[in-house]
């Protein structure tokens, strides 16, 4: 495939995959995901000496700050509910690499941005990373995963206050939560993110396949709320709410939501 928003080096036989649209704060468009489903689908599986994949965002400003709020501010009820599934899919593609994906949030991890980073087996967060789930600002919950994942890393009490408020957090709260691995000095986190992935590679890949493997199984019984969270956003796409709150981002004002 030829990649058009993801730039992909290789290093010690570690891929470094890097969201590029720096001017829209590297959001993900229909095309990016695109982009990610081909890179953990098919490319990164074909090859068998790969030790581990880095992702980060280009630029100092953001890791991915969400979806791409110009793409989906028409969605239909169904047309979210099959992108939301569709995204879904691509971010259990990370979940499931049998080998380490290590998210180096550079800075803003939004929405998606932080759905993206928690689909990741391991967050290295530098210093001016900041995380949250803002969707509720736009008439929308999270789509790719976020409901379920956050609770999983922060527990149900901080999840809810997060996924309700909007609120962004720095990077040593998100770390004192559970939510990344370690801070870092700003410019570092690829750099530890790669000696994460070289300490792991000294141990035993099946072992750590399988580790993979069991870890998400305890969080997947049935996966309910993955489901329940296709449906509910695809409801959401369908709120006069919705509509209102993309408009007021691309317009930069506040929203004016009614509840309907
Ligand atoms: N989408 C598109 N463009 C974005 C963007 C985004 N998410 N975030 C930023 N940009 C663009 C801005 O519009 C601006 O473009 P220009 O005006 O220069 O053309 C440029 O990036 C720089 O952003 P700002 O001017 O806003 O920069 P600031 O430093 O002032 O603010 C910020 C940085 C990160 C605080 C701010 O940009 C911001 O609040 N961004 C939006 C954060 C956000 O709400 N993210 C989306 C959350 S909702 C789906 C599944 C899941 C989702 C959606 C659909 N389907 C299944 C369909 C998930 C949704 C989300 O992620």
């Amino acid at each position: 495939m030829d990649y058009q928003n993801l730039q992909i080096q290789h290093q010690d036989g570690i891929a470094i995959v890097t969201i590029s649209r720096e001017k829209a704060l590297n959001a993900l468009n229909a095309q990016t995901i695109q982009e990610l489903r081909h890179f953990f689908g098919t490319d990164a599986p074909q090859q068998a000496e790969l030790l581990g994949v880095v992702l980060t965002g280009a630029g100092e400003k953001a890791f991915v700050a969400g979806a791409d709020i110009t793409e989906f501010k028409d969605l239909s009820a169904a047309e979210g509910a099959a992108l939301a599934q569709r995204g879904q899919e691509v971010f259990f593609l990370i979940e499931r690499f049998p080998k380490p994906v290590v998210a180096a949030v550079n800075g803003f991890a939004l929405g998606g941005g932080c759905e993206l980073a928690m689909a990741c087996h391991l967050r290295v967060a530098g210093e001016k990373a900041r995380f949250g789930q803002p969707e509720v600002n736009l008439g929308l919950i999270p789509g790719y995963g976020g409901t379920q994942r956050l609770i999983q890393y922060v527990g149900k009490t901080k999840a809810m206050e997060l996924l309700m408020t909007a609120d962004i957090i720095g990077a040593n709260e998100a770390h004192q939560l559970g939510l990344v691995n370690t801070v870092v000095p700003l410019g570092a986190e690829i750099e530890t993110a790669i000696g994460l992935i070289k300490k792991i590679a000294t141990k035993a890949p099946l072992a750590i396949a399988k580790i993979i493997e069991t870890v998400n199984t305890y969080f997947e019984p049935g996966s309910a709320g993955f489901v329940k969270e296709v449906d509910a956003f695809g409801e959401c796409c369908n709120t006069v709410d919705f509509r209102e709150g993309a408009a007021a981002f691309l317009e930069k004002r506040a929203p004016n939501f009614k509840g309907n």
